[in-house]
């Protein structure tokens, strides 16, 4: 699999645009804050700036387009469902997600469902796998931060994750140290 050669900011949304209704197919990152979507996308581009992440959970607060190889974009999602974020500004971002997943009608080809490896599957991931099950999108699912693990705790993760995600397609990845990312640029582009 090439690596990807260009990657560029388009913009931020928090609401209708004309953008969703390009013919450009989108990837989305989805998943709970903190849990390292913006670094994947940094890491999968090969740009360490491209995106604005942060250890502070709630970086992301737009629905951000970039515009990968000039064929696809990555949009990366802000994350709720963190218990460190503030009830008004998780239920804001939980609506602004609710929104582009179920009604704006985006060209979405495939949504990438992050999580953290070292924690497991929470909650919030089950709701956001049935929620992008029940909007009829496609999604593979990411375990970032792999790193965090040995190869026993990664052994005995796959095994939880692939009993609670069983129809999908399942990924360990660190953004940290960009292992995994051949597999993964394989599956969105191959
Ligand atoms: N060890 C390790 N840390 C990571 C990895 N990916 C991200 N992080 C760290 O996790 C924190 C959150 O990363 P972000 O990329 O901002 O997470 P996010 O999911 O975009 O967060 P929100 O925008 O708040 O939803 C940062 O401190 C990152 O450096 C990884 O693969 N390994
Ligand atoms: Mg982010």
């Amino acid at each position: 699999m090439e690596p990807i050669k260009s990657a560029q900011f388009i913009k931020g949304i928090v609401g209708t645009d004309p953008i969703l209704l390009e013919k450009i197919p989108q990837i989305a990152f989805v998943g709970r804050s903190n849990v390292g979507k913006s670094s994947m996308i940094n890491s999968l581009v090969g740009m360490r700036n491209l995106v604005k992440s942060s250890s502070t959970p709630g970086r992301t607060k737009e629905i951000n387009f970039f515009l990968i190889d000039e064929k696809v974009y990555f949009v990366d999602l802000p994350g709720y469902g963190y218990a460190k974020l503030s009830a008004s500004h998780a239920e804001k971002m939980r609506k602004m997600i609710m929104w582009y997943l179920e009604r704006s009608e985006a060209n979405l080809k495939k949504a990438v469902l992050i999580l953290d490896a070292q924690a497991g599957p929470k909650e919030f991931d089950l709701q956001m796998a049935d929620l992008l099950v029940s909007s009829g999108h496609d999604f593979i699912v990411v375990a970032n931060k792999a790193d965090k693990l040995n190869q026993k705790e990664m052994a005995k993760m796959a095994k939880i994750l692939e009993g609670k995600f069983s129809n999908h397609k399942i990924f360990f990845y660190s953004a940290k140290t960009g292992k995994g990312k051949e597999m993964i640029l394989e599956e969105l582009f191959g």
